[in-house]
């Protein structure tokens, strides 16, 4: 049986699939054959993925489900539609092959008219694999590759004269939209139509508060229409998030066959190497927050509710800015970020590029799927197109891969910015910084290597290189456990109270640059990698300002509401960092208020005018619990926030990180009788050098070929990422003590000194 509500036009009628499907796990591969009675499985609604944060399942499995249409579309064409099924789907419809979907973010339709029988119920089987494969991106990725239907199906039927629905899964009509020298709207209308040689074509547009500004009538056979729409009023990002309303519809002299909606909107990017990024010819500092698409308990099958939940918490930071990394998400994503004006950096999930077509080409039906899909989403200002596909090195096939997608994407969408986010060890003279309108870096100063001090230096040398190019960082962050605290916080001790102090600095780095496009805090939420146990966490990248579950903003959330929201609030840090043994202690708060008073045991010890962060030094505590409050004002209002501090005679060791598995966190390495130059002796080989370095030494590379196979078959010539880094990035992969066995037999291998 099946549900549904009706679709948007008299003709076309829309039917949701998300009930009553049959999931199991399939490990013997597809059976073209196997019918449904023999192996439903379990009882599952949509969207629906198999793994969880203890089963990371990659592998094939079936969902199954009959389908009986009571109404009468026997003359229509009916379409099964998919809104994303990673990563690669097969349907079969009563035993026969409808087609297969490579890729696992985009929405993807399969035409089923001629399989459909309307005398019986029709048993639809779609198996899903999400196993890693060559040619589907990503490859790899620090994020979870959840297998499943997770996002809804449908079912489309339309008469035989209707909007191509096989058309890279777009609405069939694709709007570009410009803005003139005489700020004139122009919209850019490509309609794909199927069997309307004959019909016609009504486009009319509508602005906000639903006037007709444009009433376009042609032949069905014109393909492409051009739109005027004067003294159009601009999507102007948060601001004022201006949308416009397309309605296409098909129809003879007395019948409509069938109608599209697109909401749309206009306005001007540009992006300059010296001021960053300007939007409607003014300057705009992207303030932005990165994000994926998964939540706690659910993973990637997340609803509505979920995507409102993240929208208000991007909206209570305040940032205006969205990189929705890295795939393609929801629709319903790309709209709240048009309705709320977000400046958004769309992108498809191409994170490495090894030497073979398959990816290539895959990756070309996902950007074209990505672009067809969205390009009408005026807040989709950037289009990315690689993520640190360096990692392994770079290769004269890579360079000619992002060129061939930037080409694509400019073959498409002439006036677009297409983006690249390039990794620390690409060299400032590396083609990858030269082919894209834009560029990001994602730079981990401070965390994944040097001090966060360095990135200041990093960003102007590389701007005195190349000043020609618009540059910004595409991605920073550090990974922080809620249950580990310190008052002398360093790096890699996970607390939040680092974490904190890391954004502190780096975004002071980042706001002193006026010639960054802006940033991208890595990442606005922790997310699923099933990749990673680290942190004392498994399973998951704990770089999120906010936790999983949506539950609790870390401190340094509040930190950037303090730099970007104008709601006032304050805020004490290190509240979860209750137990203290110190007499006196440091407090401090995140405000977007001008003033702060603290008080401590209903006494004012100390009041401050400031901006940000306010720290309140040496404030005296008692024994046992104290009671802090923080008092603030604004236009008449007080802002109050309280935090409970226990003084104790003993530090609460609880707080303390220990590394069960410390990977190459080499500094634990030394003892009093082995230092650095044991480790490291100079003139020979070890962990520290180069993969590029190490691959030109056959002794070395053997080494890695056979102790480290997994990090030689990654690699590619030249490569300057360290082999200390790599083996920091697949940590759960080794133990510290095959490290240490590796690097000793590097140790033993001089260098050569010519
Ligand atoms: C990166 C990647 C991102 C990772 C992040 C990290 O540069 O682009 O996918 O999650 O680093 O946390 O290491």
């Amino acid at each position: 049986m099946i549900c549904g509500k009706e679709g948007m036009s008299d003709m076309r009628k829309q039917y949701l699939l998300d009930e009553g499907w049959y999931f199991d796990k399939i490990t013997e591969g597809i059976d073209e054959f196997s019918g449904y009675l023999e192996n439903r499985g379990v009882e599952i609604n949509l969207p629906h993925t198999w793994n969880t944060e203890t089963d990371n399942y990659r592998g094939l499995c079936l969902y199954q489900k009959t389908l009986k249409l009571e109404e009468n579309h026997q003359k229509d064409r009916m379409f099964l539609e998919f809104l994303g099924a990673n990563s690669v789907c097969q349907v079969y419809l009563n035993d026969k092959y409808i087609g297969e979907h490579r890729g696992g973010y985009s929405t993807f339709r399969f035409d089923i008219t001629e399989v459909y029988d309307w005398e019986k119920e029709n048993i639809l089987r779609v198996y899903v694999d999400n196993s890693q494969t060559n040619d589907v991106s990503p490859l790899n990725g620090d994020f979870t590759i959840y297998g499943g239907l997770y996002r809804s199906v449908n079912l489309i039927c339309v008469p035989e004269s209707h909007f191509d629905l096989m058309f890279y899964g777009s609405a069939g009509v694709t709007i570009q939209s410009e803005v003139d020298e005489n700020a004139n709207g122009v919209l850019n209308v490509d309609c794909h139509i199927v069997n309307g040689d004959n019909l016609l074509l009504d486009l009319k547009v509508v602005d906000a508060e639903g006037v007709v500004v444009n009433k376009t009538e042609a032949l069905a056979k014109k393909q492409k229409h051009r739109l005027i729409i004067e003294k159009c009023e601009l999507w102007n990002g948060k601001a004022n998030p201006y949308l416009y309303h397309l309605t296409a519809t098909l129809r003879s002299e007395n019948k409509i066959y069938d109608q599209v909606e697109l909401t749309f909107g206009f306005r001007k990017c540009q992006l300059n190497s010296d001021t960053g990024f300007l939007l409607n010819n003014e300057s705009v500092k992207i303030n932005g927050v990165a994000k994926h698409q998964d939540f706690s308990d659910v993973g990637n099958a997340i609803t509505s509710e979920h995507i409102k939940k993240d929208f208000e918490l991007i909206h209570e930071i305040g940032a205006n800015a969205l990189r929705l990394s890295h795939y393609q998400h929801a629709q319903e994503v790309y709209d709240l970020c048009d309705q709320f004006g977000y400046i958004t950096w769309a992108e498809i999930p191409m994170m490495a590029m090894p030497n073979n077509d398959g990816v290539i080409d895959n990756a070309k039906e996902q950007l074209k799927e990505l672009i067809y899909q969205n390009c009408h989403h005026p807040s989709i200002c950037f289009w990315g197109i690689q993520n640190e596909i360096a990692m392994g090195g770079e290769s004269l096939s890579m360079y000619k891969g992002v060129h061939e997608l930037n080409d694509l994407f400019h073959s498409i969408m002439p006036h677009g910015i297409s983006a690249s986010a390039n990794m620390y060890y690409v060299q400032n003279a590396s083609p990858l910084n030269f082919i894209t309108d834009m560029l990001g870096y994602n730079l981990y100063y401070g965390w994944y290597y040097e001090d966060i001090e360095k990135l200041d230096e990093w960003m102007n040398h590389f701007h005195k290189e190349n000043p020609e190019v618009c540059l910004g960082i595409s991605e920073y962050g550090a990974d922080s456990n809620l249950a580990f605290h310190s008052d002398q916080p360093k790096v890699k001790d996970y607390t939040e109270e680092f974490q904190s102090l890391y954004h502190e600095k780096t975004y002071a780095i980042i706001e002193s640059k006026p010639y960054l496009w802006g940033s991208f805090v890595w990442n606005m939420f922790d997310f699923g990698s099933d990749i990673r146990n680290e942190g004392g966490t498994k399973g998951k990248n704990c770089k999120g300002l906010v936790t999983f579950d949506r539950e609790i903003k870390k401190d340094a959330f509040y930190f950037y509401k303090a730099k970007w929201s104008d709601n006032p609030f304050i805020h004490i840090c290190e509240k979860r960092f209750v137990n203290r043994c110190d007499e006196q202690i440091t407090i401090k708060v995140y405000s977007n208020l001008k003033n702060a008073s603290l008080y401590v045991n209903g006494v004012q010890v100390d009041s401050s005018e400031g901006e940000t962060i306010y720290s309140f030094v040496n404030v005296p505590l008692t024994m046992g619990e104290n009671e802090v409050v923080v008092r603030g004002n604004s236009k008449g209002n007080e802002y109050i926030d309280k935090a409970i501090f226990v003084r104790k005679d003993t530090k609460d060791e609880s707080y303390v990180f220990v590394d069960p598995n410390p990977g190459i966190n080499v500094e634990n390495w030394f003892t009093q009788e082995k230092g650095e130059l044991d480790y490291f002796p100079e003139g020979y080989y070890s962990i520290k050098d180069k993969m590029g370095h190490l691959m030109e030494n056959k002794e070395a590379w053997k080494v890695l070929e056979e102790k480290a196979p997994q990090v030689v078959e990654r690699s590619l010539p030249g490569s300057a990422v360290t082999l200390m880094w790599v083996f920091d990035k697949m940590r759960n992969r080794f133990t510290e003590e095959e490290i240490l066995e590796i690097n000793s037999q590097l140790t033993k291998i001089p260098k050569k000194t010519d």
